[in-house]
């Protein structure tokens, strides 16, 4: 990683630790991020450490995932989130100011500072060539407190973009590119920097497009050089103060090099379920559409949304489509609005939804049963549009927009010349939707709803542990799977008792009730377990319901470290022994806390089938300790008081 914009924003933050990739480093973290769904818990954590005031340069509480409001619960979340924001010197981003990401992005990201955010998108900021890194909300929490960051040295994947995006390709084809290169693990373990020729052609928000969804590999984080194009849209956004030049050194040495030329893309489309599931739009076209969803924190930008609108004019959405456009902030709302754009796309037949993540979490505009419906957003996980049966499609908000015309998937090609906007020099600049800490926090009481529930703390893990294998699923099993989201649940975020009755739901609908019963149990899952959201709830829950371990071939970032911050083994095993092993069968796992102490692989037996296999804690020496504690929230009090 030598000269690398990542190694020396690394090595600026560094508080513990050497760079080495696979070592585990502390890093002091700048900025913090929360939303409304991981918010709760993540400052409930941090009123449990007991201090006055975050030791961040700056924290930001948003409220966009849930913004439905079918009850008192989210209201009160709402309140909740913003008492706390004013008693804890946190800015407060009110629910219609936009998604957490799109508003960081264009309000506070700065290039060069570390941010961390308790939303698995959280890289989007580094389209302006921050360090942006999604985290559990107890991460979060702990950052928020002053605390290092700690996470493994990624090794760094170099990006060498060359070439010019043709006429009809979008920032979002180079990415679906890059997934159907390297797969939804192929980032795991490794962060993305983008270099090369072709980076001057990219504006900042394309830029955010590919950061964004460079989640969708597994990656840390994906940053892009901050030059002359970030000045541009920081001056644009009346903060050009903060530009630094960033680029890497000439000789800078990367891990890996893939390089893309941009003038050989195509428009491309991530085909049900999974974001790498990618061809071109070409070989699907015809395909017919029931809903066509524009939005998200992917691809939301005031000039893909006048592109979308530009396409719009003048014509109607196709009768048996159901469209709709959230734009990502209410700086772009408000100037589509001004520009017209807005009314092109109300006359069209658009149907407008609030500026928030809306459809993308399943919060509303379900698909009809069985429906395919085409989005330009960044997930098609099994069941989170909150249709079962739904087959869910992602593309650029153009292919998207040549779909509502068409009521079938388009190669946009074939509609002739693209429309061409024209950026305005300036954006809006309003942030009277965000709440500057108060000066006069100590008078400020903090709104706890009846829905609020306290943060279940951990018990310290056994030394032998008798648990029944309570569930097997596959590869690639996302956070959906294990914690689902959507309109019935988001509600629940703030309860573990109330949502962890819904782990697994969407797998198996019994596995709540088998699990809760012993109090005690495994989890047996194939590659990547784990990938997606970075919600702590598909760890918390589980946790809450007995689970002690979870046994896979490999774990993904973010939920690898949610599991030891709430004191769940992860263990790796291998192919064979993952194959052996089936649901129900009885596993004893003796001399735990023996082998965690001295770094030791854990034997495991198979009482049902009379077997004996070795396992290795996943842990730096670190979440060793966490995990001998209890959970994080245990170790950093142990901590505090042994600082003392
Ligand atoms: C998502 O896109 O899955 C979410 C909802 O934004 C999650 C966070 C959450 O579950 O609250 C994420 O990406 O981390
Ligand atoms: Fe919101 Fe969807 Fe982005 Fe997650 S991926 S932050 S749900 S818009």
């Amino acid at each position: 990683m030598y000269g690398t914009i990542i190694e020396a924003i690394l090595r600026e933050h560094l508080v513990s630790g050497t760079l080495s990739p696979g070592e585990e480093i502390g890093l002091q973290i700048d900025q913090t991020l929360t939303q409304d769904a991981t918010g709760t818990m993540a400052y409930l954590q941090f009123e449990a450490l007991g201090l006055d005031r975050v030791r961040t340069e700056l924290s930001v509480s948003y409220v966009d995932h849930n913004t439905l409001q079918t009850g008192f619960e989210n209201a009160d979340d709402h309140r909740y989130l913003q008492t706390a924001a004013a008693r804890y010197g946190i800015y407060f981003s009110r629910p219609g100011n936009g998604i957490c990401h799109q508003v960081h992005l264009e309000r506070f990201a700065a290039p060069g500072k570390t941010l961390l955010g308790s939303d698995s998108h959280t890289p989007t900021a580094g389209g302006l060539g921050m360090m942006a890194i999604g985290a559990g909300g107890l991460d979060v929490a702990l950052a928020m407190a002053g605390e290092s960051f700690y996470l493994r040295v990624p090794q760094v994947l170099g990006v060498c973009l060359t070439g010019e995006l043709r006429d009809w390709v979008s920032a979002q084809d180079v990415i679906l590119h890059l997934l159907q290169a390297l797969s939804v693990s192929g980032g795991v373990g490794k962060a993305v920097e983008y270099f090369g020729p072709a980076v001057a052609s990219l504006s900042v928000p394309q830029r955010a497009t590919i950061t964004n969804m460079g989640t969708e590999l597994g990656a840390t984080t994906s940053v892009f050089p901050c030059d002359q194009r970030t000045r541009e849209f920081l001056r644009a956004q009346q903060r050009e103060e903060v530009w630094v030049p960033l680029a890497a050194a000439a000789d800078a040495e990367y891990d890996e090099v893939l390089e893309v030329d941009l003038g050989a893309l195509e428009p491309l489309i991530a085909q049900p379920h999974s974001p790498d599931n990618v061809v071109p739009v070409a070989d699907i076209s015809g395909q017919k559409v029931d809903q066509v969803c524009i939005g998200s924190c992917t691809s939301s930008s005031l000039e893909e949304l006048m592109t979308v609108a530009a396409l719009l004019r003048g014509n109607k959405v196709h009768p048996e489509v159901s469209v709709t456009v959230s734009p990502g902030s209410r700086q772009t709302l408000q100037m589509l609005a001004g520009n017209g754009a807005l009314a092109d796309l109300i006359a069209a037949g658009v149907r407008i939804l609030e500026t928030a993540c809306g459809p993308c979490i399943g919060m509303g505009q379900a698909p009809p049963t069985s429906g395919v419906s085409l989005r330009s957003f960044n997930r098609n996980f099994p069941g989170r549009s909150g249709t079962a049966s739904a087959q869910v499609y992602l593309a650029s908000p153009v292919v998207c927009a040549a779909a509502a015309l068409t009521g079938q998937i388009t190669d946009p090609r074939t509609l002739g010349e693209p429309p061409r906007v024209q950026l305005p020099e300036c954006f809006e600049v309003d942030d009277s939707m965000i709440v500057p800490p108060t000066t006069k926090a100590e008078e400020v009481e903090v709104g706890y709803g009846p829905n609020i529930k306290p943060v279940p703390t951990g018990e310290s893990i056994a030394d032998e542990l008798e648990a029944e294998v309570l569930l097997k699923v596959g590869d690639n099993i996302t956070t959906d799977h294990i914690m689902p989201a959507g309109a019935k649940l988001l509600p629940l975020r703030s309860n573990i008792p109330a949502i962890s009755q819904h782990v697994f739901e969407r797998v198996d609908t019994t596995f709540a009730q088998r699990a809760q019963a012993p109090g005690s149990g495994v989890i047996v899952g194939g590659d990547n377990y784990g990938q997606g959201s970075s919600r702590e709830h598909a760890a918390l829950a589980p946790a809450y319901l007995g689970i002690k371990a979870v046994l896979a071939i490999s774990f993904a970032r973010i939920h690898q470290a949610n599991l030891v911050n709430f004191g769940i083994l992860p263990l790796i095993v291998s192919e064979g022994d993952y194959q052996r092993c089936h649901q129900g069968d009885e596993l004893k796992i003796e001399g735990v806390r023996t082998a965690l102490t001295e770094g030791r692989p854990i034997l495991v037996r198979n009482m049902t089938q009379g077997y004996e296999f070795a396992t290795i804690p996943q842990l730096t020496p670190r979440q060793a300790e966490v995990i001998l504690a209890g959970g994080a929230l245990n170790w950093v009090r142990e901590k505090l008081v042994g600082d003392d």
